[in-house]
């Protein structure tokens, strides 16, 4: 998160040069597409943006056809030097439009501008910068071929951080020599129609990387498709489990990063101001649109009450509303679906005895709300202490001992991330150790650097994106 100063003036989506109708982004070019088309809305408001193709699986064979074109034909040719200094171009293109692509995250996703602002757009550049310096290191004494790379990459990726998650998954492919056809979900489909453009002002070869919007059967026909060699997913459980069934046999390599209900374990020696900011970040940033959203609060009992009372009257001078005006700290949630899931599994919570305490927000009267929530009393046993919400519910449960701290966290079919808040340094490393997670934080939450292998363990999926572990999914013979 920044610490600059916010002045009050919102952003405007005047600043943005939007088309009315896009198309789908093959071989280099916007094209119209055979199927249906659909509007992508605001949640804030449920303002129609623009109307965008919905791929049809003819799209997604010409999108392939292209992929694996520009693969045969230039990119598999070409020096790892070269394509980093596409990958670098791409870098300093998004950084000339971020205020751009800041405003349209926020416009079409819901988040707040000043989160796309200084977390999500600055996080995409820097992805692109990181795989950029890896690309040449993958030359063999300037031989120029890339034998290691899979060929074509067929991606997935879900609506929480839209052009984040494509910068994970397109930076590390390219920079291995693969080319891509890219799904964006069909909530928040624009930043990445805009970042085609950017790949047309960075001369990217055409084919390279091909943008089909649509829904899920876009996504189930890249998953499918004969000529896709590699396959990488981030999205929930359900879908990884289809998508791991459909591959299973194919030869296809693919990576994983589905849902997490992560622990963040506060100890009563731990620094209390930081610990109460760390918890507000890890289940409220991004509305707790987040994988690894700290959604379950373990604290010690003997500061159970102290925590509780700081953390509401910290969410009690959150903001909640226009995405686009910078003093906003919550935003909207997604999609009315979304906004139901929430719902439905807090309404749950209650019913199964926890208790419910809810942000006193102003609620606008369009768009998909809700307010910051927190239920304590939850037991091991409630499904809002193991299932995953994806909204702003934080569950807190209570624990005597480290050892029965470690045991609850890892009660649960996921292991994305964790956090441990303690002043002791040999207890963040000893509990950390026996956290079955992909990701642990000390004294911190949500942080996320290009340099970081970042994945899960059981039902949170495998394979790992970021660092040289997230570019070795995407060349042969490594383990993904
Ligand atoms: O996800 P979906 P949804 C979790 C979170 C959320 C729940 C449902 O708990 O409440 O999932 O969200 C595409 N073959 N996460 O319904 O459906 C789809 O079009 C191929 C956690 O939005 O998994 C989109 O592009 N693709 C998560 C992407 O998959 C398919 C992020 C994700 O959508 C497909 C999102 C199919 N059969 C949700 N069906 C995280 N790990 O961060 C859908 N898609």
């Amino acid at each position: 998160m920044g610490f600059l100063e916010y002045a009050p003036a919102p952003e405007s989506r005047s600043i943005l040069a939007l088309k009315d109708e896009y198309g789908l982004f093959i071989d280099g070019a916007f094209v119209e597409g055979r199927g249906a088309s659909f509007a992508t809305i605001s949640p804030a408001d449920e303002s129609r943006i623009a109307t965008v193709a919905h791929a049809s699986d003819e799209d997604v064979d010409l999108a392939v056809a292209a992929a694996r074109r520009a693969y045969t034909k230039v990119w598999s040719k070409m020096s790892g030097r070269d394509r980093g200094k596409y990958l670098f171009r791409i870098a300093r293109l998004v950084l000339e439009r971020a205020r751009e692509l800041a405003v349209a995250e926020s416009l079409d996703n819901g988040k707040p501008i000043k989160e796309s602002r200084d977390v999500d757009v600055p996080l995409v550049a820097s992805w692109f910068f990181y795989y950029a310096g890896w690309a040449d290191k993958l030359d063999y004494a300037g031989a120029g071929v890339n034998p290691k790379a899979h060929g074509v990459a067929g991606q997935v990726i879900p609506w929480n951080f839209p052009l984040l998650m494509l910068a994970w998954k397109v930076a590390p492919a390219l920079a291995a020599g693969n080319t891509v056809v890219l799904k964006p979900a069909e909530t928040t489909p624009l930043t990445a129609l805009i970042f085609a453009e950017i790949l047309q002002q960075a001369d990217l070869p055409a084919g390279v990387v091909n943008i089909v919007t649509g829904a899920g059967s876009t996504g189930a026909a890249i998953v499918r498709h004969p000529d896709v060699d590699k396959v990488a997913f981030t999205g929930s459980t359900g879908v990884g489990r289809e998508i791991a069934r459909t591959v299973a046999g194919t030869g296809k390599a693919l990576t994983l990063e589905l849902g997490g209900k992560a622990a963040n374990i506060v100890f009563d020696d731990a620094p209390i101001d930081q610990a109460v900011e760390g918890i507000v970040n890890g289940i409220f940033f991004n509305q707790g649109h987040v994988c690894c959203a700290g959604s379950r609060l373990l604290v010690q009992e003997s500061i159970h009450d102290e925590v509780i009372d700081r953390l509401k009257s910290r969410l009690s001078t959150l903001r909640l509303g226009d995405p686009l005006d910078k003093n906003t700290d919550i935003g909207a949630i997604n999609s009315a679906e979304q906004l139901a899931r929430i719902r439905e599994l807090s309404q749950i919570g209650e019913d199964e005895g926890a208790v419910r305490w809810t942000a006193d927000c102003v609620i606008p009267e369009k768009g998909f709300w809700f307010a910051p929530t927190i239920f304590t009393g939850v037991e091991a046993s409630h499904r809002i202490a193991r299932e995953e919400v994806f909204g702003p519910v934080l569950s807190v449960l209570t624990f005597r001992t480290p050892a029965e701290a470690i045991a609850k966290a890892n009660n649960t079919p996921y292991g994305l991330s964790a956090g441990i808040w303690s002043d002791k340094g040999s207890r963040i490393l000893a509990v950390a150790d026996r956290l079955r997670a992909g990701v642990v934080w000390a004294n911190t939450f949500n942080r996320f650097d290009p340099s970081s292998p970042f994945g899960g363990y059981k039902e949170s999926g495998y394979g790992r994106e970021g660092g040289k572990q997230g570019l070795a999914a995407y060349l042969k013979g490594s383990a993904a």
